[in-house]
C-alpha cells in the first residue's frame, strides 16, 4: 500500500548561484531551533547511488552527455532520493527542505535543453512517486549577478559551462513554471542580502505551518 504524506515538503529553486544552498541551511538551523522536525536534503544526490550519478553528471569530461541520458539521469537519482530519504521523512511528520527537485528538471531539462515539456513532465513525476511539493521558493536572480558570485570562488561544472543562452532559458523558464503552478510557487529577491532574503524565506514557510 501507498505511504501517506503527512509531513510538510518545501522545496527551493533557482539558478546556480542564486544562494539556495545558503538559504536551506539558515532556514533548517532557524527550525531546529524552534524545535521543529526538519531534515535538508538535495538534488542531484543525497543517497549513495544519487551521489554517483551526481558526478557522472557534473563532471566536465562527460561532454558528449545527451540531453535525454542527462534527463534520465536526474530521474534515476531522484527516485532513489524520493524512496529512500523523501518518502520515509515525510511519512514520519517531518519537513523536508529540499535543494532542487522536479521544477530543475523542467527548467533544465525542457527549456534549458530543449526536450518536450509533457514528455519531461511524465517522466519527471515518474520519479518523484506523484510527490508534489507543499511549496516552492523560487529565489529570482538574474544571471549575470549569480554567475559573479559562483565564477569568484570555484571552477564552473558541466552544466554551469553550457552557453548563456541555456541560463537566459531556464531563468525565463522558472517564472513560466512559477506562473503555472502558481498554488504553490513563492517568488523571493534573491539579489538583497542573505539576512534580508532569509527573513522573507521565514515569513513565507511559518505561514505555511
Ligand atoms: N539540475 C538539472 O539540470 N536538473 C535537475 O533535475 C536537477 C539539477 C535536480 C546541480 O548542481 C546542477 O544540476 C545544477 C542544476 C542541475 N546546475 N548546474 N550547474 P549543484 O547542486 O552543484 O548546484 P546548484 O544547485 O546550482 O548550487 P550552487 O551553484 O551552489 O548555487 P546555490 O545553492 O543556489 O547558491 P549558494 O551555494 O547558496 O551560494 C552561491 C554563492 O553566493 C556563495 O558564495 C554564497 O555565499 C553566495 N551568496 C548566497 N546568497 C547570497 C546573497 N544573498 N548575496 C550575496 N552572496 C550570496
Amino acid at each position: 500500500m501507498e505511504e501517506i504524506k503527512i509531513g510538510t515538503f518545501v522545496t527551493f529553486e533557482g539558478i546556480e548561484g542564486s544562494g539556495k544552498g545558503t538559504q536551506v541551511h539558515m532556514l533548517y538551523e532557524h527550525l531546529v531551533e524552534e524545535g521543529y522536525n526538519v531534515i535538508a536534503t538535495r538534488e542531484p544526490g543525497s543517497t549513495a547511488i544519487g551521489d554517483i550519478i551526481r558526478d557522472a553528471l557534473l563532471n566536465t569530461k562527460f561532454n558528449e552527455m545527451t540531453p535525454r541520458t542527462e534527463l534520465f539521469l536526474f530521474a534515476a537519482a531522484r527516485a532513489q532520493h524520493v524512496e529512500e530519504v523523501i518518502k520515509p521523512a515525510l511519512s514520519a511528520g517531518k519537513i523536508v527542505l529540499c535543494d532542487r527537485f522536479t521544477d530543475s528538471t523542467l527548467a533544465y531539462q525542457s527549456y534549458g535543453r530543449g526536450i518536450e515539456f509533457q514528455e519531461v513532465l511524465r517522466l519527471a513525476d515518474m520519479a518523484a512517486s506523484s510527490i508534489v511539493p507543499d511549496l516552492t521558493v523560487l529565489l529570482e536572480i538574474s544571471v549575470e549577478i549569480a554567475f559573479n558570485r559562483i565564477t569568484h570562488e570555484r571552477a564552473l561544472d558541466r552544466i554551469e559551462l553550457a552557453d548563456h543562452g541555456m541560463h537566459n532559458r531556464i531563468a525565463a523558464g522558472y517564472l513560466k513554471l512559477a506562473e503555472r503552478y502558481s498554488e504553490r510557487f513563492q517568488i523571493v529577491d534573491a539579489s538583497k542580502p542573505q539576512l534580508e532574503v532569509h527573513k522573507a524565506i521565514t515569513k513565507i514557510v511559518k505561514d505555511l505551518l
